[in-house]
């Protein structure tokens, strides 16, 4: 990794929402850019996901029902595809966030390249689709969600790995929108998480180098929420009438992300405190992240754990 190029790798299986919640997590990043201080997306890859994500909108603006297996984006057609975010301060690159997107594919052997990547990785998005882990059984659920190989994954990288894991974990829950419309559902999305991944919590809590926690819920649609389940078990949706296309809640994980980083480089300034270049970005990063904090609307469900 070169020099201030910090990974968030993005794990979760096919069609939980990873793609999904990088390219809403953009269009909301476009608020909060100013002249002065910006994170930008920089890759070619990336025009292609902004290109998928808006048909997608227009798809789902036109129709009525709605099955997220078969609307996904592309996204990660290979194995990791790194999204890179320029963090500039008055046009200059002072970092460079890199968002690895992930090809779900959670079944069979651990494969060694990803819990290497996860190993070397600044941060880890676990992405959860809580329309399974709130409807369906606790087979579809380990199915879709594979909780049980998220936690040997992490149990491999906090417990086995080499003393030098990820900052932090961030369990995004998506597909959330009914939930989050009511007290009573966040609750029961809270529960139903404590409940499935309290084990990985707890085991990540206990890792020689624990990694700071939090939990959160996005909407990357806004306008689209859980319908019945289908013939198989597994959940449909449906676009709510009137409801525009809008994302909620989707720039809050890369509040996460800043906060973290920002504790890392102080850390760092406390050793070489003479680096003033690196307590330069610092301050500007600290200044982007407290607008972030001010701007994005309290997020419905967020918890560090
Ligand atoms: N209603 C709703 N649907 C969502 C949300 N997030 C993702 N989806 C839908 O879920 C489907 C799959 O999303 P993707 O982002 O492609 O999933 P992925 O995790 O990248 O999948 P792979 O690339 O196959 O690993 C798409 O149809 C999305 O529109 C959400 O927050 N709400
Ligand atoms: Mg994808």
């Amino acid at each position: 990794m070169k020099k201030n190029e910090y990974e968030v790798i993005m794990i979760g299986n096919t069609a939980v929402g990873k793609t999904s919640m990088l390219s809403a997590m953009a269009n909301e990043l476009d608020e909060y850019n100013t002249n002065e201080l910006q994170l930008n997306p920089t890759t070619h890859e990336f025009k292609i996901l902004q290109e998928q994500w808006n048909e997608m909108m227009e798809l789902v603006e036109n129709q009525e029902a709605f099955s997220t297996l078969e609307t996904g984006i592309e996204g990660a057609a290979v194995d990791f595809v790194e999204h890179m975010f320029d963090f500039k301060v008055e046009g200059k690159r002072k970092a460079t966030v890199i968002f690895t997107d992930t090809k779900g594919a959670m079944t069979g052997e651990l494969d060694e390249r990803l819990k290497t990547r996860v190993n070397n990785a600044f941060g880890v998005y676990c992405v959860i689709d809580a329309s399974v882990l709130m409807e369906c059984n606790a087979s579809k659920n380990n199915r879709v969600n594979c909780p049980k190989f998220v936690k040997k994954l992490l149990n491999d990288v906090y417990n086995d790995g080499d003393g030098n894991q990820p900052t932090f974990v961030v369990f995004v829950l998506t597909k959330c929108e009914k939930y989050l419309a009511t007290k009573k559902g966040q609750k029961e999305l809270l529960d139903a998480f404590h409940d499935q991944y309290g084990n990985i919590v707890d085991l990540l809590r206990k890792a020689p180098v624990p990694p700071n926690l939090h939990v959160i819920a996005i909407q990357t649609m806004g306008c689209v929420e859980f319908f019945k389940l289908d013939d198989n078990g597994l959940p449909e949706f449906r676009v709510i009438p009137n409801q525009e296309f809008k994302s909620k809640d989707c720039a809050y994980p890369l509040v996460v992300l800043m906060h973290n980083l920002i504790d890392a480089l102080e850390a760092k300034a406390g050793l070489w405190q003479r680096f003033k270049e690196l307590v330069g970005w610092e301050t500007a990063l600290r200044e982007y992240a407290s607008k972030l904090d001010q701007d994005v609307n309290d997020p419905v469900l967020y918890k560090p754990l």
